[in-house]
Protein backbone atom coordinates (compact mmCIF):
# COMPACT_ATOMS: atom_id res chain seq x y z
CA UNK A 1 0.00 0.00 0.00
CA UNK A 2 2.88 2.68 1.03
CA UNK A 3 4.70 1.05 -2.14
CA UNK A 4 1.49 1.95 -4.17
CA UNK A 5 1.00 5.65 -2.97
CA UNK A 6 4.80 6.03 -3.04
CA UNK A 7 4.91 5.55 -7.01
CA UNK A 8 1.50 7.25 -6.99
CA UNK A 9 3.40 10.52 -5.85
CA UNK A 10 6.54 10.25 -7.94
CA UNK A 11 4.01 9.76 -11.10
CA UNK A 12 2.21 12.72 -10.40
CA UNK A 13 5.39 15.09 -9.77
CA UNK A 14 6.95 13.47 -12.68
CA UNK A 15 3.38 15.63 -14.16
CA UNK A 16 3.95 18.29 -12.34
CA UNK A 17 7.16 18.80 -13.87
CA UNK A 18 6.52 17.85 -17.43
CA UNK A 19 3.85 20.58 -17.02
CA UNK A 20 6.14 23.14 -15.60
CA UNK A 21 8.69 22.99 -18.16
CA UNK A 22 5.50 23.34 -20.62
CA UNK A 23 4.58 26.48 -19.41
CA UNK A 24 8.25 27.90 -18.91
CA UNK A 25 7.82 27.23 -22.41
CA UNK A 26 4.76 29.26 -23.10
CA UNK A 27 6.00 31.75 -21.29
CA UNK A 28 9.60 32.35 -23.05
CA UNK A 29 7.86 32.00 -26.56
CA UNK A 30 5.19 34.92 -25.12
CA UNK A 31 8.35 36.81 -23.84
CA UNK A 32 9.64 36.92 -27.65
CA UNK A 33 12.69 34.33 -26.88
CA UNK A 34 13.15 31.44 -29.35
CA UNK A 35 13.73 28.03 -27.62
CA UNK A 36 16.95 27.35 -29.01
CA UNK A 37 18.02 30.63 -27.73
CA UNK A 38 19.53 29.38 -23.94
CA UNK A 39 21.29 31.86 -22.47
CA UNK A 40 24.87 31.04 -21.77
CA UNK A 41 24.69 31.19 -18.38
CA UNK A 42 21.92 28.03 -18.32
CA UNK A 43 24.10 26.14 -20.70
CA UNK A 44 26.99 26.63 -17.90
CA UNK A 45 25.59 25.20 -15.62
CA UNK A 46 24.24 22.55 -17.40
CA UNK A 47 27.61 21.87 -17.88
CA UNK A 48 28.77 22.10 -14.40
CA UNK A 49 25.57 19.83 -13.37
CA UNK A 50 27.09 16.97 -15.89
CA UNK A 51 30.62 16.81 -13.78
CA UNK A 52 28.57 17.06 -10.51
CA UNK A 53 26.26 14.10 -12.05
CA UNK A 54 29.37 12.29 -12.60
CA UNK A 55 31.53 13.00 -9.58
CA UNK A 56 28.29 11.54 -7.80
CA UNK A 57 27.85 8.62 -9.89
CA UNK A 58 31.99 7.66 -9.94
CA UNK A 59 31.46 8.03 -6.03
CA UNK A 60 28.55 5.76 -5.56
CA UNK A 61 30.01 3.55 -7.65
CA UNK A 62 32.81 2.93 -5.30
CA UNK A 63 31.03 3.60 -1.84
CA UNK A 64 28.64 0.65 -2.92
CA UNK A 65 31.19 -1.94 -2.95
CA UNK A 66 32.26 -1.42 0.19
CA UNK A 67 29.40 -0.30 2.41
CA UNK A 68 27.49 -3.51 1.30
CA UNK A 69 30.85 -5.27 1.94
CA UNK A 70 29.69 -7.50 4.90
CA UNK A 71 26.83 -9.12 2.78
CA UNK A 72 28.84 -10.45 -0.15
CA UNK A 73 29.90 -13.80 0.29
CA UNK A 74 32.98 -14.82 1.83
CA UNK A 75 36.22 -16.59 0.91
CA UNK A 76 35.98 -19.09 -1.10
CA UNK A 77 35.32 -22.91 0.61
CA UNK A 78 37.20 -24.38 -2.45
CA UNK A 79 40.03 -24.85 -4.73
CA UNK A 80 38.06 -24.42 -7.49
CA UNK A 81 36.16 -21.44 -5.99
CA UNK A 82 39.51 -19.36 -5.86
CA UNK A 83 40.17 -19.94 -9.04
CA UNK A 84 36.87 -18.38 -9.71
CA UNK A 85 37.18 -15.62 -7.91
CA UNK A 86 40.39 -15.01 -9.63
CA UNK A 87 38.99 -14.62 -12.80
CA UNK A 88 36.41 -12.48 -11.55
CA UNK A 89 38.66 -10.40 -9.99
CA UNK A 90 40.59 -10.13 -13.74
CA UNK A 91 37.29 -9.61 -14.98
CA UNK A 92 36.47 -6.91 -12.72
CA UNK A 93 39.96 -4.98 -12.84
CA UNK A 94 39.73 -4.52 -16.83
CA UNK A 95 35.78 -3.87 -16.69
CA UNK A 96 36.05 -1.30 -13.74
CA UNK A 97 39.15 0.51 -15.70
CA UNK A 98 37.06 0.67 -19.04
CA UNK A 99 34.49 1.89 -17.06
CA UNK A 100 36.16 4.84 -15.17
CA UNK A 101 38.66 5.80 -18.59
CA UNK A 102 35.04 6.28 -20.60
CA UNK A 103 32.80 7.85 -18.15
CA UNK A 104 34.99 10.05 -17.22
CA UNK A 105 35.93 11.17 -20.93
CA UNK A 106 32.11 11.07 -21.43
CA UNK A 107 31.33 13.35 -18.41
CA UNK A 108 34.35 16.02 -19.01
CA UNK A 109 33.59 16.28 -22.59
CA UNK A 110 30.06 16.91 -21.87
CA UNK A 111 30.55 19.34 -18.87
CA UNK A 112 33.43 21.22 -21.04
CA UNK A 113 32.27 22.00 -24.21
CA UNK A 114 28.59 23.25 -23.52
CA UNK A 115 27.48 25.65 -25.98
CA UNK A 116 28.81 29.18 -26.67
CA UNK A 117 28.41 31.12 -29.19
CA UNK A 118 31.84 31.94 -30.03
CA UNK A 119 32.77 28.40 -30.12
CA UNK A 120 32.43 25.78 -33.09
CA UNK A 121 32.20 22.02 -32.75
CA UNK A 122 35.64 20.73 -34.55
CA UNK A 123 34.24 18.51 -37.19
CA UNK A 124 36.14 15.08 -37.05
CA UNK A 125 34.30 12.58 -39.13
CA UNK A 126 36.78 10.09 -39.40
CA UNK A 127 39.91 8.10 -38.31
CA UNK A 128 40.67 4.49 -39.40
CA UNK A 129 43.20 4.13 -37.08
CA UNK A 130 41.20 4.92 -34.12
CA UNK A 131 38.87 2.12 -35.90
CA UNK A 132 41.01 -0.47 -35.98
CA UNK A 133 42.30 0.42 -32.11
CA UNK A 134 38.52 0.24 -31.06
CA UNK A 135 37.77 -2.59 -32.50
CA UNK A 136 41.04 -4.63 -32.38
CA UNK A 137 41.89 -3.82 -28.40
CA UNK A 138 38.38 -5.03 -27.25
CA UNK A 139 38.10 -8.34 -29.74
CA UNK A 140 41.34 -9.39 -28.43
CA UNK A 141 40.38 -8.93 -24.85
CA UNK A 142 37.25 -10.54 -24.70
CA UNK A 143 38.65 -13.46 -26.63
CA UNK A 144 41.49 -13.59 -23.71
CA UNK A 145 38.44 -13.61 -21.50
CA UNK A 146 37.17 -16.20 -22.53
CA UNK A 147 40.08 -18.35 -23.15
CA UNK A 148 40.80 -17.86 -19.83
CA UNK A 149 37.28 -18.47 -18.75
CA UNK A 150 37.68 -22.04 -20.65
CA UNK A 151 40.93 -23.19 -19.47
CA UNK A 152 39.14 -22.82 -15.14
CA UNK A 153 35.95 -24.54 -16.83
CA UNK A 154 38.42 -27.21 -18.28
CA UNK A 155 40.02 -27.55 -14.61
CA UNK A 156 36.93 -28.25 -12.88
CA UNK A 157 35.36 -30.61 -15.06
CA UNK A 158 38.74 -32.56 -15.88
CA UNK A 159 38.80 -36.32 -15.65
CA UNK A 160 39.44 -36.73 -11.76
CA UNK A 161 42.40 -39.03 -10.55
CA UNK A 162 40.90 -42.65 -10.56
CA UNK A 163 39.57 -43.55 -6.78
CA UNK A 164 38.87 -39.90 -6.01
CA UNK A 165 35.67 -39.77 -4.18
CA UNK A 166 32.62 -39.44 -5.88
CA UNK A 167 29.44 -38.48 -4.49
CA UNK A 168 26.14 -38.64 -6.13
CA UNK A 169 23.72 -35.41 -5.26
CA UNK A 170 20.57 -36.12 -7.11
CA UNK A 171 17.96 -33.42 -7.54
CA UNK A 172 14.01 -33.78 -7.71
CA UNK A 173 11.50 -31.69 -6.96
CA UNK A 174 11.90 -30.10 -4.38
CA UNK A 175 14.78 -31.52 -2.89
CA UNK A 176 18.12 -33.19 -2.81
CA UNK A 177 19.21 -37.14 -2.05
CA UNK A 178 23.23 -38.07 -1.62
CA UNK A 179 24.89 -41.03 -2.14
CA UNK A 180 28.10 -42.36 -1.38
CA UNK A 181 30.06 -45.24 -2.24
CA UNK A 182 30.24 -47.94 0.29
CA UNK A 183 33.22 -50.31 0.63
CA UNK A 184 34.08 -50.97 -2.47
CA UNK A 185 34.58 -47.35 -3.33
CA UNK A 186 32.38 -47.31 -6.50
CA UNK A 187 28.70 -45.96 -7.04
CA UNK A 188 26.51 -48.54 -8.61
CA UNK A 189 24.19 -48.27 -11.47
CA UNK A 190 20.97 -47.30 -11.77
CA UNK A 191 17.67 -47.06 -13.82
CA UNK A 192 14.80 -44.49 -13.10
CA UNK A 193 11.81 -47.98 -13.74
CA UNK A 194 13.62 -49.17 -10.13
CA UNK A 195 12.31 -45.70 -8.43
CA UNK A 196 10.03 -46.76 -5.80
CA UNK A 197 9.60 -45.18 -2.05
CA UNK A 198 12.24 -47.64 -0.77
CA UNK A 199 14.51 -47.31 -3.76
CA UNK A 200 14.58 -43.45 -4.73
CA UNK A 201 17.40 -43.47 -6.82
CA UNK A 202 16.87 -46.36 -8.83
CA UNK A 203 20.01 -48.33 -7.58
CA UNK A 204 19.91 -51.67 -9.95
CA UNK A 205 20.82 -54.46 -7.58
CA UNK A 206 19.74 -58.13 -8.05
CA UNK A 207 16.97 -57.86 -5.58
CA UNK A 208 15.72 -54.41 -6.72
CA UNK A 209 15.87 -55.28 -9.68
CA UNK A 210 13.56 -58.69 -8.63
CA UNK A 211 11.32 -56.47 -6.43
CA UNK A 212 10.34 -54.19 -9.32
CA UNK A 213 9.83 -56.77 -11.59
CA UNK A 214 7.61 -58.95 -9.06
CA UNK A 215 5.87 -55.68 -7.89
CA UNK A 216 4.96 -54.91 -11.92
CA UNK A 217 3.97 -58.58 -13.08
CA UNK A 218 1.55 -58.76 -10.31
CA UNK A 219 0.14 -55.07 -10.85
CA UNK A 220 0.07 -56.04 -14.11
CA UNK A 221 -2.14 -59.61 -13.24
CA UNK A 222 -4.22 -57.24 -10.92
CA UNK A 223 -4.82 -54.98 -13.72
CA UNK A 224 -5.46 -57.76 -16.42
CA UNK A 225 -7.80 -59.87 -14.00
CA UNK A 226 -9.85 -56.69 -12.66
CA UNK A 227 -10.14 -55.29 -16.59
CA UNK A 228 -11.50 -59.52 -17.75
CA UNK A 229 -13.73 -59.32 -14.76
CA UNK A 230 -15.27 -55.64 -16.23
CA UNK A 231 -15.01 -57.07 -19.86
CA UNK A 232 -18.79 -56.22 -20.46
CA UNK A 233 -19.86 -53.55 -18.26
CA UNK A 234 -16.96 -50.91 -19.24
CA UNK A 235 -17.64 -48.21 -22.26
CA UNK A 236 -15.35 -48.82 -24.88
CA UNK A 237 -12.96 -45.58 -24.17
CA UNK A 238 -12.10 -46.78 -20.77
CA UNK A 239 -11.93 -50.23 -22.18
CA UNK A 240 -8.99 -48.96 -24.43
CA UNK A 241 -7.65 -46.76 -21.69
CA UNK A 242 -7.11 -49.84 -19.67
CA UNK A 243 -5.61 -51.98 -22.45
CA UNK A 244 -3.21 -49.35 -22.53
CA UNK A 245 -2.25 -49.40 -19.45
CA UNK A 246 -1.87 -53.37 -19.29
CA UNK A 247 0.11 -52.78 -22.18
CA UNK A 248 2.54 -50.46 -20.32
CA UNK A 249 3.00 -52.21 -17.83
CA UNK A 250 3.90 -55.56 -19.59
CA UNK A 251 6.06 -53.04 -21.72
CA UNK A 252 7.59 -52.69 -18.73
CA UNK A 253 8.51 -55.88 -17.38
CA UNK A 254 9.89 -57.17 -20.69
CA UNK A 255 12.56 -54.14 -20.73
CA UNK A 256 13.02 -55.05 -16.65
CA UNK A 257 13.70 -58.33 -18.08
CA UNK A 258 15.84 -57.27 -20.96
CA UNK A 259 17.80 -55.52 -18.15
CA UNK A 260 18.42 -58.35 -16.08
CA UNK A 261 19.49 -60.10 -18.60
CA UNK A 262 21.92 -57.44 -19.52
CA UNK A 263 22.81 -57.23 -15.67
CA UNK A 264 23.97 -61.28 -15.59
CA UNK A 265 25.59 -60.77 -18.97
CA UNK A 266 27.91 -57.97 -17.76
CA UNK A 267 28.45 -59.42 -13.94
CA UNK A 268 29.41 -63.01 -15.39
CA UNK A 269 31.98 -61.20 -17.74
CA UNK A 270 33.35 -58.57 -15.63
CA UNK A 271 32.54 -60.88 -11.82
CA UNK A 272 33.39 -58.13 -9.33
CA UNK A 273 34.33 -54.97 -11.93
CA UNK A 274 30.08 -55.06 -12.76
CA UNK A 275 28.82 -51.59 -11.91
CA UNK A 276 25.67 -53.78 -11.38
CA UNK A 277 27.52 -55.35 -8.13
CA UNK A 278 28.46 -51.89 -6.58
CA UNK A 279 25.15 -50.39 -5.71
CA UNK A 280 24.39 -53.02 -3.02
CA UNK A 281 26.24 -51.38 -0.24
CA UNK A 282 25.72 -47.98 -1.29
CA UNK A 283 24.74 -45.45 1.19
CA UNK A 284 21.67 -43.15 0.58
CA UNK A 285 21.06 -40.15 2.41
CA UNK A 286 19.11 -37.06 3.00
CA UNK A 287 22.02 -35.53 4.47
CA UNK A 288 25.65 -33.72 2.55
CA UNK A 289 29.02 -33.77 4.12
CA UNK A 290 32.19 -33.24 2.65
CA UNK A 291 35.71 -34.24 3.95
CA UNK A 292 38.04 -31.14 3.81
CA UNK A 293 40.90 -31.07 1.63
CA UNK A 294 39.93 -34.01 -0.18
CA UNK A 295 39.23 -33.90 -3.74
CA UNK A 296 35.21 -35.09 -4.72
CA UNK A 297 33.77 -36.20 -8.00
CA UNK A 298 30.56 -34.25 -7.37
CA UNK A 299 28.03 -36.64 -10.02
CA UNK A 300 24.59 -35.05 -10.74
CA UNK A 301 21.47 -36.26 -11.86
CA UNK A 302 17.75 -35.59 -12.27
CA UNK A 303 14.10 -37.04 -11.66
CA UNK A 304 11.96 -34.72 -13.38
CA UNK A 305 13.11 -31.46 -14.43
CA UNK A 306 16.26 -29.87 -15.07
CA UNK A 307 17.52 -28.03 -11.59
CA UNK A 308 20.59 -26.32 -11.00
CA UNK A 309 22.93 -27.60 -8.28
CA UNK A 310 24.67 -24.29 -6.62
CA UNK A 311 27.20 -24.07 -3.66
CA UNK A 312 27.61 -20.50 -3.39
CA UNK A 313 30.10 -20.62 -0.83
CA UNK A 314 32.04 -23.09 -3.27
CA UNK A 315 31.42 -20.76 -6.44
CA UNK A 316 30.35 -24.33 -7.91
CA UNK A 317 27.19 -24.65 -9.95
CA UNK A 318 26.33 -27.39 -12.47
CA UNK A 319 22.96 -28.13 -14.17
CA UNK A 320 20.98 -31.34 -13.36
CA UNK A 321 19.64 -32.75 -16.31
CA UNK A 322 17.08 -35.74 -16.63
CA UNK A 323 18.24 -38.43 -18.89
CA UNK A 324 22.09 -37.90 -18.29
CA UNK A 325 24.98 -37.41 -15.47
CA UNK A 326 26.55 -34.26 -15.34
CA UNK A 327 29.72 -34.08 -13.09
CA UNK A 328 31.80 -31.67 -11.61
CA UNK A 329 35.57 -31.65 -9.71
CA UNK A 330 35.83 -30.19 -6.08
CA UNK A 331 37.71 -29.60 -3.18
CA UNK A 332 36.44 -27.98 -0.27
CA UNK A 333 39.20 -26.38 1.44
CA UNK A 334 37.36 -24.67 4.65
CA UNK A 335 35.31 -26.79 7.32
CA UNK A 336 32.09 -25.70 8.41
CA UNK A 337 33.33 -24.99 11.87
CA UNK A 338 36.53 -22.74 10.70
CA UNK A 339 34.40 -20.93 8.31
CA UNK A 340 31.96 -19.95 11.24
CA UNK A 341 35.03 -18.50 13.07
CA UNK A 342 35.71 -16.80 9.17
CA UNK A 343 32.73 -15.12 9.30
CA UNK A 344 32.11 -15.12 13.14
CA UNK A 345 28.76 -16.78 12.56
CA UNK A 346 28.21 -19.50 14.61
CA UNK A 347 24.89 -20.26 12.60
CA UNK A 348 27.01 -20.53 9.22
CA UNK A 349 26.39 -23.75 7.30
CA UNK A 350 27.61 -24.12 3.68
CA UNK A 351 24.47 -24.55 1.60
CA UNK A 352 23.52 -26.35 -1.82
CA UNK A 353 20.26 -24.65 -3.64
CA UNK A 354 18.45 -25.14 -6.55
CA UNK A 355 19.26 -22.44 -9.24
CA UNK A 356 16.78 -23.05 -12.21
CA UNK A 357 13.15 -22.13 -11.39
CA UNK A 358 11.94 -25.31 -11.26
CA UNK A 359 8.41 -25.07 -9.43
CA UNK A 360 6.31 -23.88 -7.02
CA UNK A 361 8.74 -25.00 -4.43
CA UNK A 362 12.03 -24.10 -5.96
CA UNK A 363 12.95 -21.16 -3.48
CA UNK A 364 13.05 -23.83 -0.66
CA UNK A 365 14.88 -26.28 -2.70
CA UNK A 366 18.11 -26.55 -0.34
CA UNK A 367 20.13 -28.59 1.59
CA UNK A 368 23.17 -27.69 4.07
CA UNK A 369 26.36 -29.29 3.49
CA UNK A 370 28.83 -29.86 6.29
CA UNK A 371 32.56 -29.85 5.41
CA UNK A 372 34.75 -31.16 8.13
CA UNK A 373 37.74 -32.93 9.17
CA UNK A 374 38.32 -36.46 7.44
CA UNK A 375 37.73 -38.63 10.37
CA UNK A 376 34.73 -36.90 11.34
CA UNK A 377 33.56 -37.57 7.81
CA UNK A 378 34.75 -41.38 8.20
CA UNK A 379 33.21 -41.77 11.50
CA UNK A 380 29.49 -40.02 9.73
CA UNK A 381 29.98 -42.01 6.52
CA UNK A 382 30.69 -45.44 8.51
CA UNK A 383 27.38 -44.61 10.69
CA UNK A 384 24.84 -44.41 7.46
CA UNK A 385 23.01 -48.00 6.06
CA UNK A 386 23.69 -49.73 3.57
CA UNK A 387 21.27 -49.08 1.11
CA UNK A 388 20.69 -53.15 0.44
CA UNK A 389 21.49 -55.04 3.14
CA UNK A 390 21.24 -58.46 1.26
CA UNK A 391 24.44 -57.57 -0.69
CA UNK A 392 22.51 -57.17 -3.53
CA UNK A 393 21.19 -61.14 -3.55
CA UNK A 394 17.38 -62.13 -3.90
CA UNK A 395 17.67 -63.21 -0.56
CA UNK A 396 17.49 -60.68 2.17
CA UNK A 397 19.99 -60.97 4.87
CA UNK A 398 19.69 -61.68 8.61
CA UNK A 399 19.33 -58.48 11.28
CA UNK A 400 22.31 -60.29 12.77
CA UNK A 401 24.37 -60.29 9.35
CA UNK A 402 24.00 -56.96 8.55
CA UNK A 403 24.69 -55.90 12.34
CA UNK A 404 27.64 -58.24 11.52
CA UNK A 405 28.60 -56.49 8.27
CA UNK A 406 28.46 -53.43 10.63
CA UNK A 407 30.92 -53.72 13.21
CA UNK A 408 33.55 -55.19 10.43
CA UNK A 409 33.18 -52.24 8.14
CA UNK A 410 33.53 -49.91 10.98
CA UNK A 411 36.78 -51.09 12.17
CA UNK A 412 38.92 -49.62 14.74
CA UNK A 413 36.29 -47.78 16.16
CA UNK A 414 33.62 -50.70 16.11
CA UNK A 415 33.13 -50.43 19.35
CA UNK A 416 31.44 -47.15 19.76
CA UNK A 417 29.76 -48.03 16.37
CA UNK A 418 27.82 -50.79 17.88
CA UNK A 419 26.07 -49.33 20.40
CA UNK A 420 25.31 -45.99 17.94
CA UNK A 421 24.55 -48.31 14.69
CA UNK A 422 21.38 -49.63 15.56
CA UNK A 423 19.65 -46.43 16.22
CA UNK A 424 21.04 -45.22 12.50
CA UNK A 425 19.52 -48.61 11.23
CU1 LIG B 1 15.02 -27.25 -8.50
Amino acid sequence: MMTLLILAVLVLGFMVVLRLSRIADLSRELGGLREENIPERENRMSGRLMWAFGVIYMAAFIWMPIHFHDVFLPVSGSEQGVWIDQMYDVNWIVLGFVFFLTNIALFYFAGRYYHRADRRAYWYPHNNKLEMVWTIVPTVTLVAGIIYGIIVWNKITAAPEPGTLQVEVYSKQFDWTFRYAGKDGKLGATDYRLITAENPLGIITRKTLADRLAALKQEAAEATAARDKQMETLPKDVLEEKNKEIAHLNRTVERLLGLQKLMEDDIAVNGDNSSYLHGADDKVTKEFHLPVNTPVELLFRSQDVIHSAYLPHMRSQMNTVPGMTTRINLTPTITTDSMRLITANPEFDYILMCNKVCGVSHYNMQSPLTVEKSGAFKLWNIMLPVFDRSGGSTAMATPQEAAATHTAEAGTEGAAQEQAAPENE
